[in-house]
């Protein structure tokens, strides 16, 4: 039994609980976090000086940081698709992950917080203006990307398609706000029809089509 940490509408968590269930392990989610505490405690510190989610024990083993856990996860639990074992596949699967964690997410996170509610009142800010500049950028490297492949490997879903997906899944809630990227669009959908996507994703992402 695996536990994970972190309350369940967090991109870091989100991405963890995924990955938890494409390879099927038997979990449980303990709701931490803003809004749910836990973190604040000192037996929380220990396992996550952080104070941060997510954070997963498998049997005694403590790991955070959110693209590890994936990693992790699929590596122990997966197979060599999910978890590419070809050395120069895993690290092209694992410049994604990190382009996804670092790059796209600096970029998106202003605007998606500014639309979503988080923080209402950049939304009219040039920042914002700057975020979406960013992320479509961005964004439209990943769809070249898939511009021959089902998923950001190649033709088998793997980790790569993880930290990005769960942005993507924020950015597409933004509706008719995302123009374009076809590519990119028609992965979503795929990454979608997982079953392992349905307690991970907000489930109500309307994909507009501009
Ligand atoms: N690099 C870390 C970042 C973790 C992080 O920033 N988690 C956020 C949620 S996505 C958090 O704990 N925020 C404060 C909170 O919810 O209490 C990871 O990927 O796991």
């Amino acid at each position: 039994l695996i536990r994970i940490w972190g309350r369940a509408n967090a991109l870091n968590v989100r991405k963890v609980v995924w990955a938890a269930n494409e390879v099927g392990v038997r979990c449980e989610r303990i709701d931490a976090g803003r809004g749910q505490g836990v973190v604040d405690t000192a037996e929380y510190a220990r396992l996550n000086p952080n104070r941060l989610v997510p954070t997963i024990d498998d049997n005694g083993y403590v790991l955070w940081e959110s693209n590890v856990i994936v990693r992790y996860l699929f590596a122990r639990y997966g197979t060599d698709k999910l978890y590419p074992t070809d050395l120069q596949a895993r690290f092209d699967a694992e410049r994604w992950m990190d382009w996804a964690g670092i790059d796209l997410l600096r970029a998106y996170r202003t605007a998606f917080n500014a639309y979503t509610g988080n923080n209402p009142s950049a939304r009219t800010a040039e920042i914002t203006q700057e975020s979406f500049d960013k992320t479509n950028v961005l964004l439209a490297i990943l769809d070249q990307r898939l511009a021959d492949r089902p998923y950001v490997m190649g033709e088998h879903f793997s980790m790569a398609d993880i930290p990005a997906g769960a942005i993507v899944d924020d950015w597409m809630n933004l509706g008719r706000l995302v123009p374009g990227l076809m590519n990119l669009k028609a992965w979503y959908g795929r990454l979608r029809e997982r079953p392992a996507t349905v307690p991970a994703f907000w489930g109500n992402g309307t994909i507009s089509i501009l």
